[in-house]
């Protein structure tokens, strides 16, 4: 069995993403988190960004280009629709998915980071606007157990990564808007089931 190290700070949504895909092909590996900002130049040259994955020496960054390699290395279950125009649009909804929410990411960790620099918009207005991003996905997700499949892939894990931890970026009552979608509660339960790792459910 291969090898694979994530490197990744912890809870981020790329990394979380990245580890999805790994215990969905039940793939062993181990996380490294970095001590400090040293650790990311010196994983990613490239573009000092984690997550980065090594696997049997060989270095991959970018969570969208590490599950590509994922698949390649390791097809068993695919990431993507065998099916290209299902996979084009799975595709399209990781980027979306990226794009829309990865906005209340940033104004959390500037809040975090610096007190002084936060977004000056009502919060209610970014509320609102994320409630509409959610209802959006609901609506990408249409009767479909996962977007556009019968099965999780990329585009599943990319919207778990980020709804499962948004409360620590836009207070609980973003997690409150998650909950109360069953559709989308119901998505994360089933993105969850599909990525326990044996041992880890038995021990609930
Ligand atoms: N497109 C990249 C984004 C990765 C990314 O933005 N990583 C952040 C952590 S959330 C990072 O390493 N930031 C360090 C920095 O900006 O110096 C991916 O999908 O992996």
């Amino acid at each position: 069995m291969s090898e694979i190290t994530l490197y990744t700070p912890p809870g981020i949504p790329y990394g979380i993403k990245v580890e999805l895909a790994l215990r969905l092909k039940k793939l062993p590996y181990r996380v490294i988190e970095p001590q400090g900002a040293e650790d990311y130049a010196r994983w990613n040259p490239e573009t000092g960004l984690l997550p980065v994955v090594e696997i049997e020496g060989e270095r991959f960054h970018d969570s969208g280009a590490i599950l590509d390699v994922l698949d390649q290395k390791f097809p068993e279950p695919p990431l993507l629709s065998p099916d290209p125009q299902t996979a084009r649009l799975q595709r399209r909804l990781e980027q979306w998915v990226e794009a829309a929410l990865a906005f209340y990411w940033i104004h959390y960790l500037r809040a975090v980071s610096d007190p002084e620099a936060r977004n000056p918009k009502p919060a209610s207005n970014l509320a609102g606007e994320y409630s509409q991003r959610l209802d959006d996905l609901v609506n990408f997700l249409g009767g479909r157990p996962f977007f556009y499949s019968d099965t999780p892939g990329r585009a599943d894990l990319a919207v778990y990564s980020f709804l499962n931890r948004i409360s620590d970026a836009v207070g609980t009552l973003a997690t409150a808007e998650v909950v109360r979608r069953g559709m989308l509660r119901r998505h994360m339960a089933r993105v969850k089931t599909a990525t326990t790792l044996e041992e880890e459910a038995r021990d609930d």
